[in-house]
């Protein structure tokens, strides 16, 4: 599922939770803090070096290339993709 990583009195957060929500798209909801630095923790600035919120995390888990074929195309991460 995606997580989302966000200050809830955020207006750029709240423009995704809108989108996400119009779509119909579940996630996992992680508030943080940005005035009190928890976007600027090493665990945080590894996913976005500019520290700054929403972070929208839709990795998918990735299988075996042997397995990938039997899966729609959509729902599945290909052996490359793995390498963005
Ligand atoms: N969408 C832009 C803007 C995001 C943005 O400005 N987020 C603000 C909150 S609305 C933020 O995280 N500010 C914290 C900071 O700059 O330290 C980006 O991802 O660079």
């Amino acid at each position: 599922m995606m997580k989302l990583y966000d200050y809830p009195p955020s207006g750029n957060g709240y423009k995704v939770r809108l989108i996400l929500a119009y779509l119909n798209i579940p996630y996992h909801y992680l508030p943080l803090d940005i005035l009190a630095d928890d976007a600027r923790t090493p665990a945080f600035l590894a996913m976005n070096a500019n520290g700054k919120i929403p972070i929208a995390d839709y990795r998918l888990p990735i299988l075996p290339c042997m397995h990938t074929p039997m899966l729609p195309e959509k729902e599945a991460l290909t052996c490359n993709d793995s390498q963005r």
